[in-house]
């Protein structure tokens, strides 16, 4: 049942490992141009935070390849239980770009899920979307709903009980659930060897009699493969699997942490010669598909794709406190229903105040 070797289909050079496999051109060239948006888009949100348009912000390049990869092998009725660091998962399932930024520059509306897709905001306490995607897939499955959850965490995550409780959970009742880990090597500054005693994180899953697959997470085929082949799995009722990619994020923690306190230069710059789009550029030239104008436009496409969306999240007025009492519970409980009624006149008396100088 585990697998500690990595599943690997593209190589560094662009070659395939296996000649047997094919891939769409179409389905190639889609994922490259996602690859290249999220990296465009996590750059300026860097940006963003460093002219003070936001407060902190969680860089995840180099994690690119592991998060589209696995977006693109969801069906439009699954579920979506992202992190922090998962806005090119979320990008790439549907999640409004404008909401991703208006979310880190602390604004409600940044925070409603979209209307056409099951996509939860970003869950920052840590492992507390692992017992609620298993209770999502459950309860899908009970409702006959055909939706399967997929759910992002790190290697640090798995040392919550949560994850235990929620994988537990999914293999007793079959659940469909995909538990996709990124291994990025580090929780903040704390590194895999200080973090747990497993070889790997997939092994983790043979306690609970579920299967576990090893990927080469900057592979992008590998990681759209692997996942579309579990979520199969999870849909047709054999029980959910735990994907454990290994991956890199070449940043800090987040923009308020100094990676250089934990890391060296090197082990970056080791990562950087697997990076997930030289590596989908370099298949994509030797398959003829790119050539140096298209990658220019590709890249220039995507600047202004971002760029509309910062400037429309920037000119649009905050909306109405009032609607952190919207889109959290279907119906509203009498303690909500208080609250809202309380808050409500307290926003009506402070704007009736008149305030004289004394
Ligand atoms: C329950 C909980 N404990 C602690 C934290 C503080 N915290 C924020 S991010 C983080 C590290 C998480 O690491 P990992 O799960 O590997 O994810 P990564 O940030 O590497 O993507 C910690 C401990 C938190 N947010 N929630």
């Amino acid at each position: 049942m585990e697998n500690k070797q990595l599943v690997q289909i593209l190589n560094l050079d662009g070659s395939l490992s296996n000649g047997n496999i094919v891939i769409n051109e179409k389905l190639a060239i889609e994922m490259y141009k996602l690859l290249v948006i999220n990296r465009v888009f996590d750059r300026k949100l860097v940006n963003m935070q460093r002219k003070g348009q936001i407060g902190t912000y969680a860089s995840f390049e180099g994690q690119e390849a592991s998060q589209v990869g696995s977006a693109m092998s969801l069906l439009e009725q699954d579920w979506m239980f992202p992190t922090y660091r998962d806005h090119a998962a979320m990008l790439t399932f549907g999640y409004e770009m404008v909401k991703i930024i208006w979310y880190w520059m602390g604004r409600i509306e940044g925070c409603i899920p979209p209307n056409h897709r099951n996509i939860l905001p970003p869950y920052v306490p840590i492992a507390t979307q692992i017992p609620q995607a298993t209770g999502a897939a459950w309860a899908s499955k009970y409702k006959n709903h055909d939706a399967c959850s997929l759910v992002y965490f790190g290697d640090g995550a798995t040392s919550e009980g949560d994850f235990h409780e929620g994988l537990n959970m999914a293999s007793v009742f079959k659940a469909p659930v995909v538990f996709f880990c990124q291994n990025n090597g580090y929780a903040i500054s704390v590194p895999y060897s200080r973090q747990t005693a497993s070889e790997t994180i997939a092994q983790k899953a043979i306690a609970y009699g579920m299967d576990n697959v090893r990927i080469d997470g900057n592979d992008v085929f590998a990681v759209y493969l692997t996942t579309k082949n579990a979520l199969e799995a999870a849909r047709s009722g054999k029980g959910p699997t735990l994907i454990e990619a290994v991956t890199y994020r070449y940043g800090p923690h987040t923009t308020a942490d100094d990676a250089s306190r934990y890391r060296s230069t090197e082990e970056g710059e080791a990562w950087k010669s697997r990076d997930p789009i030289l590596r989908l550029e370099a298949y994509l030239s030797r398959q003829g598909l790119l050539n140096q104008d298209e990658q220019g436009s590709v890249y220039r496409e995507a600047e202004l794709l971002v760029n509309d969306g910062i400037k429309y999240a920037l000119s649009i007025p905050k909306a109405d406190p009032n609607i952190m009492f919207e889109n959290v519970l279907s119906e509203k409980p009498w303690n909500v229903q208080e609250q809202e009624s309380n808050f409500n006149r307290f926003m009506q008396r402070s704007s009736s105040i008149e305030f004289t100088e004394g």
